[in-house]
């Protein structure tokens, strides 16, 4: 392969994407490709430190500086890391992309969606994932799913605010042929097979995700 591929997972809080990563990247791995894993935000120190700022329950952030935050933390990770590892050829999973921000600051806390568009792009430089499997589960299932941790900051937003995320992607994967959206609610195995199908598929060129 001589261009990397980007392929990002989406879902509102405690959808499964975490998981399912790990096993796709040990699948990939062993089909001989190059894998790396990386989280949004984070995945540089700066954008570490500006997750620290986001998730911490105690900072009171607004929603249009909120949604320049995550935009910086995915300026710094775009252009220290994904380019580079893109441009060696490696086959990169993301948890979480520019999907996220639409469904979050768009949907979730009502930003002009057109705006969020336009600020994914200056972050990214124009930068799309050619591939995103978005988990779909209901908010109940996520709240239940991470019972016993703490809530971070978006997280104690609570289930009508994740229900807006889950429609707002729900939407995104009605106009975007990229989004594939996958039963999140099945057990853990069955989803890892049929994420392995869909991009094996997709790396030999049989699924199209063109609009
Ligand atoms: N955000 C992010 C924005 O608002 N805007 C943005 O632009 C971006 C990039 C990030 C927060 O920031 C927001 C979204 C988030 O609220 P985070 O901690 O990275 O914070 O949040 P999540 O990505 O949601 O991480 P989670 O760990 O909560 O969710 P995952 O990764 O989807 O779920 P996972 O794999 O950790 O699983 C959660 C639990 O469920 C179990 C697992 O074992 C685990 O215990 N599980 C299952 N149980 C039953 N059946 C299955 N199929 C299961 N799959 C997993």
């Amino acid at each position: 392969m001589s261009k990397g591929l980007l392929i990002s997972f989406e879902g509102i809080d405690g959808a499964g994407k975490t998981t399912q990563i790990k096993t796709l990247a040990c699948a990939l791995e062993d089909q001989g490709y190059k894998v790396s894993t990386l989280r949004e935000p984070g995945g540089t120190d700066i954008s570490e430190s500006i997750r620290d700022l986001l998730l911490d329950a105690r900072n009171q952030i607004n929603p249009m500086a909120e949604a320049m935050l995550y935009a910086a933390a995915r300026a710094q990770l775009v252009q220290d890391v994904v380019r580079p590892l893109l441009a060696q050829g490696t086959i990169v999973l993301a948890d979480r992309f520019i999907d996220s921000t639409i469904a979050y600051q768009g949907y979730g806390r009502g930003l002009s969606i057109e705006g969020l568009h336009q600020l994914n792009h200056l972050a990214t430089g124009g930068l799309q994932p050619d591939l995103t499997i978005l988990l779909d589960i209901l908010p109940e299932s996520g709240s239940r799913r991470r019972q016993g941790s703490l809530f971070d900051r978006i997280e104690q937003e609570g289930l009508a605010f994740q229900e807006r995320v889950r429609q707002g992607y729900l939407e995104m994967a009605r106009v975007m042929p990229r989004i594939r959206v996958i039963d999140g609610s099945l057990p853990v195995e069955k989803i890892s097979d049929i994420i392995i199908d869909v991009v094996t598929r997709f790396l030999k060129g049989d699924l199209r995700v063109e609009s």
